[in-house]
């Protein structure tokens, strides 16, 4: 069977009763986060260890410091990947977009740059990339180059500096992030965007060169409280528009306001629908939200104690009734499966892409992802040997459940004395093959 027959058949095998719905339980998404199955995914950083909360309230993750290089390389050659590792493997685990903070930037490079030679310090730089993207291939996002504007890496002429599009070095850091993280959505980050029709118009002029070479995938807007306090909501809508123009999707990616309760909660009232409801952008990701671990006072949305502030308890309440508009819509996805002695592994497969792999455990689990793709959905059983056998429950898409004994598409069942030999009905993969369970 060709790939599209492949995928016509999947997208036949869509089954969802209301009685698969009802054993989904009710614990699962009492602590659902705050975007789920929304169009755009609401995300905030990590810092040190994973937050016990942070599954409550957000579904995308951004490292605060840990993936800045003076914090991997401190000394030259020896990678600290540790605290990257963990935020990293906390968003795999939970299915969240992971977007690395940052290659190249003017504030915390490791101070040994300085010393070397322009040929070994872009040698260095095109280490840092590539060992990142070995590590770690399945980031969603990167902040290529973070502030052009504002604080420009200090070692940018031996990246080709200004050259002959005025931005070379900037062209020459999104080659090299392309060469090496091919998979992942390339972004340029900045500040004090939001508030300024003017540095929005320099910010665009470096994102046009950009697309112009097909290397840039999407545009970060910080957004922190400096700029947004006091920013009405008409000019975050024009400055909006005014980038939205560039055709690529705008992502908020570091939004604070400050105040207390009653002003905080003010400003997210009356700010936040401006970025949420505008249709270029994608996602929105904030710089902290934990009282004492922000780096600014009085932006914390979570108190010491573990209670809201009221302007946590209205975003949620708002994004939860509230669909956004643009974006590519966000699926958060559940297989629920357990293999047979603990060693099995599955891939989850969207428009034939690999999106995410799992060795089962010996018990029914849920593992969890969250995608934008679209396209015929697969589990597949990869690793068959002897005594390996995989039992998938289901599969579901925002909560609602497809059952995998009523999927119709199973090569990796044992029937008619052979693997894929019958109807395909089953929720067991004997073999290595996949069960379809349509379109996402
Ligand atoms: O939140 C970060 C803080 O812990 C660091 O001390 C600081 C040092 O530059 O960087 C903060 O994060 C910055 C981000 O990386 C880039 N945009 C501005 C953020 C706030 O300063």
């Amino acid at each position: 069977m060709n790939t599209s027959h492949l995928f016509k058949a999947l997208g036949r095998a869509v089954v969802c009763t209301s009685a698969a719905l009802g054993m989904l339980g009710s614990g699962g998404l009492a602590h659902a986060q705050i975007a789920v199955g929304k169009t755009k995914f609401l995300g905030n950083i990590i810092a040190g260890n994973p937050p016990g909360n942070f599954s409550m309230y957000w579904n995308q993750v951004s490292p605060e410091n840990a993936g800045k290089w003076d914090a991997v390389e401190p000394v030259r050659d020896q990678m600290n990947w540790g605290q990257l590792d963990a935020a990293y493997n906390y968003a795999r685990s939970n299915g969240f977009p992971f977007k690395q903070h940052t290659f190249v930037w003017g504030s915390q490079e490791p101070k040994w740059i300085g010393g070397l030679s322009a040929q070994q310090q872009a040698h260095e730089v095109e280490d840092f990339i590539r060992q990142y993207c070995q590590r770690y291939p399945q980031t969603q996002y990167i902040d290529v180059v973070n502030e052009p504007l504002h604080q420009p890496a200090s070692y940018r002429e031996a990246l080709g500096g200004a050259g002959s599009t005025g931005w070379d070095w900037i062209v020459w850091s999104f080659q090299k992030a392309r060469q090496h993280c091919p998979t992942a959505k390339l972004l340029i980050n900045e500040y004090g965007i939001i508030n300024d029709a003017n540095a929005l118009n320099r910010y665009k002029v470096i994102v046009d060169i950009l697309k112009s070479r097909g290397l840039i995938d999407g545009v970060g807007i910080q957004s922190h409280y400096f700029s947004m306090d006091n920013l009405a909501p008409a000019t975050i809508k024009q400055n909006l528009d005014s980038l939205a123009q560039t055709g690529l999707p705008i992502y908020v990616s570091e939004l604070d306001m400050t105040g207390d309760d009653a002003t905080q909660l003010a400003r997210y009232q009356q700010k936040f629908p401006a970025l949420w409801t505008h249709p270029g952008v994608a996602g929105v990701t904030l710089w902290g939200y934990i009282e004492g671990q922000t780096w600014v006072a009085n932006s914390h949305l979570v108190r010491r104690d573990g209670s809201e502030r009221p302007a946590l308890t209205w975003l949620g309440n708002y994004v939860r009734s509230n669909p956004g508009s643009g974006g590519a819509a966000n699926k958060s996805i559940v297989v629920r499966a357990r293999g047979t002695s603990g060693q099995e592994r599955v891939t989850l497969r969207v428009g034939g892409t690999a999106v995410q792999t799992w060795t089962l455990g010996k018990t029914m689990t849920n593992y969890t992802f969250t995608t934008t793709l679209s396209g015929g959905s697969t589990v597949e059983f990869t690793n068959d040997a002897t005594g390996r056998d995989v039992q998938v429950d289901y599969l579901s898409v925002n909560g609602s459940v497809r059952q995998a004994e009523s999927q119709t598409y199973n090569t990796g069942v044992y029937q008619n004395g052979r693997c894929g030999g019958g109807s395909g009905r089953s929720d067991w993969l004997h073999c290595n093959g996949a069960i379809g369970f349509g379109d996402l």
